[in-house]
């Protein structure tokens, strides 16, 4: 399975092509919407999501309800083309009042993406390097997610810091098992104490005109053993994840179980020991491999975290140096996120539902939904006999 996206931020809208997903698989649009929606929250979120409300539309791959086998087209409009139809418009002459962006903000692909291009107004590269781009791929793994629950497969995230604010300890089932909550929390944060704190920092960022990153940190539940493979490095389950998880706008880094920390102990302390139970087969007595060993899921449940930077686009002026005199400059921007780490916890369980389907689809094969099943079966039954 694989998919395109594409879309500029005022553009007319998102649009996201996926294909290879199997045929006769139900999909229900309000979830969907329901995972946009989720991804538009956030505390710290700026003026730009007030004027979107994210809805998909379906243009191909779809009829009454199911998947047909053939590509799949999904829109999102963005409204707030509207105002920038003279600006944004796809053909005709640029507005004679027209502003070109000269001035490359740190941080931000601004100034790489316009030397690389060759463009000399950089908002033909903020345009599309915006994370507006990740509603489109928050449906695309809306799309994933609602395949991966056929199979008992689910994706839940939190937040575990903010800024220097971090989150008491919360196990990953607990997390898997109480999403609702997480929802609830303006900032995705179970631990209330460090969920205030995180918001307090949001305001101080806010107030001086700053920005703040942090680390979320994803958890699947229900996936079976054997997605991925330890034959060929780009058929490694971890690899899939840590790629997916690095293209979302921001990240920065990506741990897998125990992570970097594992780094600083002994082997003894680090790997799981293996259980096994008649009804239940083989088990791990922990998870600090974070479910995937070899490249291969282990059947316990997939412990992902990723670190997002701060957002470049600041209200306090960075120095930077204008493309059209190189002269430098330090000035201030008109609207921007100061936080956005409770939505890339959303983005990061979408891009993470498209890389287990691919995987659960690569080893069961099939070209609709009753084969994927069938082979499900067969597979679970050789499993209880090893
Ligand atoms: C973004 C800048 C802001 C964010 C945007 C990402 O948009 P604008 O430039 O229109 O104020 O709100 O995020 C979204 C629109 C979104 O849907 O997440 C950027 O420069 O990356």
């Amino acid at each position: 399975m694989r998919y395109l996206t594409a879309g500029e931020s005022h553009g007319p809208a998102l649009t996201a092509i996926l294909e290879g997903l199997p045929a006769n698989l139900p999909l229900d649009a309000d979830r969907v919407n329901l995972e946009l929606a989720r991804r538009q929250q956030g505390y710290g979120r700026g003026g730009r999501m007030r004027i979107e409300k994210d809805k998909v539309e379906f243009l191909s791959g779809i009829r009454f309800g199911q998947t047909l086998g053939s590509p799949m087209t999904m829109q999102i409009k963005n409204r707030d083309f509207e105002n920038w139809r003279d600006r944004m418009a796809a053909h005709g002459e640029p507005p004679a009042d027209i502003e070109m962006v000269t001035r490359p903000r740190p941080g931000h692909a601004d100034l790489a993406g316009a030397q690389k291009y060759n463009l000399t107004d950089i908002r033909n590269v903020l345009e599309r390097a915006s994370a507006r781009e990740t509603a489109a791929r928050v449906a695309v793994g809306a799309v994933a997610k609602q395949l991966l629950a056929v199979f008992g497969i689910h994706v839940a995230s939190h937040v575990v810091s903010i800024g220097e604010v971090a989150s008491g300890h919360v196990d990953a089932t607990v997390i898997a098992a109480n999403l609702a909550a997480v929802d609830a929390s303006p900032v995705r944060c179970l631990d209330e104490a460090a969920a205030a704190a995180m918001m307090a920092r949001i305001d101080r960022a806010k107030e001086e005109g700053d920005s703040l990153g942090g680390v979320f940190e994803i958890i699947i539940t229900g996936v079976p053993v054997g997605l991925g493979s330890h034959v060929h490095w780009d058929r490694k389950l971890d690899a899939m994840l840590a790629r997916a998880l690095m293209s979302i706008q921001a990240i920065k880094g990506v741990e897998v179980g125990g992570g970097f920390a594992l780094a600083a102990l002994p082997g003894s302390l680090v790997h799981d020991e293996i259980g096994y139970r008649d009804k239940e087969g083989y088990s791990r007595l922990t998870n600090r491999a974070g479910g995937i060993e070899g490249g291969i899921s282990n059947g316990e449940p997939l412990v992902l975290r990723a670190a997002m930077k701060p957002i470049p686009t600041l209200y306090k002026p960075l120095q930077s140096v204008d493309m059209a005199d190189h002269q430098p400059f330090a000035a201030a921007v008109e609207r921007s996120d100061a936080c956005a780490v409770p939505a890339a916890a959303i983005v990061g369980e979408a891009v993470v539902a498209w890389e287990v389907a691919c995987a659960l689809q690569e080893k069961l094969g099939g070209d609709s939904l009753e084969e994927m099943k069938a082979h499900f079966a067969v597979y679970q039954e050789m499993l209880h006999t090893r």
